[in-house]
């Protein structure tokens, strides 16, 4: 433990690969007893969703829970071709940025909506960490509803966290960077001087969910890690932690950890809400996207922003505070009551568990250290709870039962320990397999834990599956933790790599208006087409729509001739089905996109640009009927300047020409 105080690189190097995903216990399986516990007989339903961060895949994975049947993968910053997801025309502008189309990021953390503390079932929020972003997806579609882009930020890491009505996601920035009105070419060694944090609250509105940027919090140039919104009796606060308050720029594992301690930001945001309602707040110039899907349409649309208020937190005593925390930390979680904050500091051989109470008293007093450019930092021991000694190597993150206890993930000795909130003492320890980062209870972020499962997630699987050459899949695994000790009882591979994730009944969300199909009637989409007998094709110079429609098991046109090369060919494809889980695929040779899903009731648009004269098939991709193979037709396309006529037809030969 003591080579852990060390600020020593080499130790630190020392101590992790001496400890990190070293296997052990390797023969570890789970009895058939404790199977039985994960097992969900086939149609039965699980009893919970379990709503997975990809990490690097951009995408949300669906899970139920306790089976880890896999349920839906859901694209939130990433296309996906399965679905034609960023590759439709409507779907397109979901992923537009400042800086143009960016059809990938980092997704590290969910956050479900919430009602008084407790899950909702509504929506479930998701970050993108590196073209910094926030998502919003619809739980009555399962579809990304809305991205938000956040100005002045670089890598969204720090969120999205909210409060307990959901009146705000936040967003705290990774890398602090010159804001963006300033001039950011600039040299990378004036950190301290050119360098700025930023916090975004970001409200979600009651009915819709619609996300607006409501302002931001300037702060000091430091590193914003992860935070959580207070709740309870600290329902109007919320706490962050920070790293790299060295503000070094380079080699950061040796110049981020020279100080014994780092600190937890906390932010009084009902004060920050008083200034900017009594206009405070700085407008400021800054171009972020504003994406919204159009459930009516189909359609999304991107809209730039032009500007954001924000607060300089200098220049007001009493939105922010510092309190010392044990080295670069990691999770700062709050406990289902909102007077415990626990600190996780990746480097810490204790965890810090901080009260609030505490920590208003020390600001009524002026119980300061001293302050952090001009920000007051209290006093690590009036804001201390106490600390748990020797729970482990490497804390990261800390769920909660709702019992009291709390449960810790240990990235460096793989294991998740389960210690009591009031004495603070160590409970029960279990392997991970290996290396867990975050970890998961039912609502264990809110006010009303369910205490029945925990899932660990895992960065690392070595030998536990079949070797799939050199990369294997991340794993999930899922314990019951209902008794005194936590038994392990299913061990599943995930999607990407997951980092945080959260589990909901099932009933709330089975429950909560799950749209089966779109309502062909109330199909708002400007191409769409509403029965066969309005199918057409149409030119406008060189670019043709094909208005089509799909039932099984056929397209309507199926014959399309006058096409030509220089086109531009938009197939709106209209799914005439009004049938829960009948989609229709399309698909066309040689487009170089990908093929379309569309919903019954649903339009959707493929962009086909052909490049060659010749003859070109196109077919359902979905296996809709027992005449689903059947499900096909042709394109013919002409050279530039050819005078062939452009025909359509379903049924009879197109009529010949001479
Ligand atoms: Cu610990 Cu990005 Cu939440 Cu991963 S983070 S584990
Ligand atoms: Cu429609 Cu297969």
């Amino acid at each position: 433990m003591k080579i852990l105080q060390s600020t020593s690189i080499a130790a630190i190097i020392t101590v992790a690969t001496l400890y990190s995903c070293k296997p052990k216990n390797t023969g570890s399986a789970v009895s058939g007893d404790a199977a039985a516990k994960a097992y969900v007989a086939p149609g039965k339903y699980d009893e919970y969703y379990n709503f997975v961060s990809g990490g690097f895949s951009g995408q949300m994975s669906v899970y139920g829970l306790p089976s880890g049947r896999l349920l839906r993968v859901i694209p939130v910053f990433s296309v996906d071709p399965e679905k034609g997801w960023g590759y439709s025309e409507e779907t397109k502008p979901m992923l537009n940025t400042s800086h143009g189309f960016v059809p990938w990021d980092d997704l590290h953390h969910t956050e479900m909506s919430q009602t008084n503390g407790e899950i909702d079932g509504k929506w479930v929020f998701a970050n993108g960490n590196n073209t910094p972003r926030l998502a919003r997806i619809d739980l009555k579609t399962f579809r990304t509803a809305e991205i938000l882009e956040l100005p002045n930020s670089a890598g969204n890491h720090s969120s999205p966290f909210g409060t307990e009505n959901s009146e705000y996601i936040v967003a705290g920035t990774r890398f602090s960077v010159p804001s963006d009105e300033d001039n950011g070419d600039v040299a990378i060694n004036s950190y301290k001087k050119n360098f700025k944090g930023h916090i975004s609250f970001v409200s979600v509105a009651k009915e819709t969910g619609e996300m607006k940027l409501a302002f931001q919090l300037k702060t000091p140039g430091v590193n914003f890690d992860l935070a959580r919104a207070g709740k309870g009796k600290s329902h109007g606060w919320f706490f962050f932690s920070c790293y790299n308050t060295e503000q070094a720029s380079t080699l950061l594992e040796v110049n981020a950890s020279q100080k014994d301690k780092d600190f937890i930001m906390a932010v009084n945001w009902k004060k920050a809400e008083e200034y900017i309602k009594a206009g405070k707040g700085k407008k400021v110039k800054a171009k972020y996207a504003h994406n919204t899907f159009n459930e009516s349409t189909q359609t999304a649309n991107s809209k730039m922003e032009e500007e954001v208020l924000v607060l300089d937190v200098k220049e007001f005593k009493d939105i922010v505070y510092f309190i010392p925390c044990p080295k670069s930390p990691h999770g700062c979680d709050v406990d289902p009551t909102g007077e415990y904050i626990v600190g996780s500091g990746k480097l810490a051989a204790l965890i810090p568990v901080f009260s609030f109470d505490k920590i208003q008293q020390s600001i009524a007093s002026k119980s300061y250290d001293g302050d952090y450019e001009g920000i007051p930092v209290i006093k690590y021991e009036s804001a201390l709870y106490g600390e748990v000694k020797k729970p482990g190597l490497g804390p990261l993150h800390t769920e909660f039962d709702g019992k009291g206890n709390a449960y810790t993930s240990f990235f460096v000795s793989s294991e998740v320990v389960k210690w009591n909130i009031k004495d603070l003492k160590v409970l029960d320890r279990v392997p991970t397999y290996y290396s867990v980062g975050h970890l998961s209870i039912p609502g264990g972020n809110t006010k009303k834990p369910s205490p029945k499962y925990l899932v660990a997630y895992n960065k690392i699987t070595k030998d536990r599956y079949l070797p799939t050459g050199p990369e294997l899949a991340q794993s999930a695994q899922l314990y019951d933790i209902s008794g005194d000790k936590m038994q392990l009882i299913l061990d599943y591979p995930t999607i990407g790599e997951p980092h945080y994730a959260q589990s909901a009944p099932a009933d709330i969300i089975r429950n909560n208006g799950q749209l089966k199909l779109f309502k062909l009637a109330e199909n708002k989409h400007p191409y769409v087409t509403m029965g066969e007998a309005n199918a057409k094709v149409t030119r406008e110079g060189n670019k043709v729509h094909v208005y089509m429609t799909s039932i099984r098991s056929h397209f309507a046109p199926d014959n399309i001739e006058g096409i030509k090369v220089g086109d531009e060919v938009y197939f709106h494809v209209t799914n005439l089905e009004q049938d829960w889980d009948v989609p229709h695929g399309f698909a066309i040779k040689g487009a170089d996109n990908a093929e379309l899903l569309i919903m019954p009731g649903e339009t959707t648009t493929l962009k086909w640009v052909p490049k060659k004269a010749g003859m070109f098939p196109m077919y359902c991709t979905d296996f809709c009927s027992a005449l689903h193979q059947e499900m096909q037709g042709y394109i013919r396309v002409s050279p530039a300047g050819s005078n062939v006529p452009l025909t359509f037809s379903l049924g009879k030969a197109v009529p010949e020409t001479k």
